[in-house]
């Protein structure tokens, strides 16, 4: 009995493998960027599987790259230090001692974590922050804010040398200023769209720990414009923690991205599924 149902398990993978074929030529040489926000990044089981996930997409001739963000961990180390902090329209207050945590738990051991997960699934992995050169140059977002970052400039050659060395770049939120020796904190989702912005993207993928956009009956649309994007948004179905989301996506489409999807990250393989079943995941937003 256990033979047999292996083997039909081992036939379920082959044939999976064989009608994902379509998919993964779809994508070969594309350009498809990651947001991996803190509240999808799991135990290290589930870090572990979505570096996986990555390393197949490299393999297959995808280039993809990863920007993560690290909210709870940022909280986490704050907390530990007694430093207060709070949120304004879903941005954290970052004052001169904040943004130096922010920058220590980013770049290392958020970075660093992904990095080693990455290796440790038999991929290459090199990890940057936007401050590694000049990737992502700031300019203060609001003055309520202190030192977060709106980008005004990048500079995404570094991201194309190390497609081509077969390197998958893991970059940290946390860049650079116009002074020197300024240092911003930049929400992860607004870094991850500038960046698929400036490489004009096949996709960017935005995980998160919903299911996607819901309409007014909390269900998950799966295809939308941003027409329809911006109506939802208008008469209220969009709302709270996913406006930062719809806006990265709006604006990543305005800059020459052919697609955004905001899906589940919890969701086990939530990036294959995506590029490479017909299922897909989540809300896909183009125009
Ligand atoms: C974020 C950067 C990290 C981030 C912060 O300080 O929490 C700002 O709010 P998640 O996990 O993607 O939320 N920066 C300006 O975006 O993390």
């Amino acid at each position: 009995m256990k033979q047999q149902k292996m083997n039909r398990d081992w036939i379920a993978t082959a044939r999976t493998l064989n009608e994902a074929l379509p998919y993964m030529q779809r994508y070969t040489g594309a350009v498809v960027v990651v947001k991996f926000g803190g509240n999808a990044m799991g135990d290290d089981e589930a870090m572990a599987e979505f570096a996986r996930d990555i390393v197949l997409m490299r393999q297959v001739g995808v280039n993809p790259v990863v920007v993560h963000g690290g909210g709870p961990m940022i909280n986490d180390m704050l907390k530990r230090l007694n430093i207060e902090s709070r949120f304004v329209r879903g941005k954290r207050v970052t004052d001169k001692a904040t943004v130096e945590v922010v920058e220590m738990v980013l770049t290392g051991l958020v970075n660093k974590r992904i990095v080693q997960a990455i290796m440790d699934e038999g991929g290459r992995a090199v990890g940057l922050s936007g401050k590694d050169d000049d990737l992502i140059v700031c300019e203060p977002d609001d003055p309520e804010l202190g030192f977060v970052g709106r980008p005004i400039e990048m500079n995404v050659q570094v991201l194309r040398d190390l497609f081509d060395a077969g390197i998958i770049p893991v970059v940290a939120p946390v860049a650079t200023g116009t002074e020197v020796t300024e240092t911003y904190n930049v929400n992860g989702d607004t870094a991850a769209g500038a960046i698929a912005g400036a490489l004009k993207a096949d996709r960017l993928l935005l995980l998160t720990d919903v299911s996607g956009v819901k309409n007014a009956s909390g269900e998950v649309v799966t295809a939308m414009t941003p027409e329809d994007v911006r109506a939802m948004t208008a008469d209220g179905t969009i709302a709270g923690g996913m406006i930062p989301k719809t806006e990265t996506a709006l604006k990543a489409i305005e800059e020459g991205v052919r697609a955004v999807v905001i899906l589940d990250g919890r969701v086990p393989n939530a990036c294959l599924l995506e590029l490479f079943t017909e299922h897909g995941a989540g809300s896909l937003i183009r125009s």
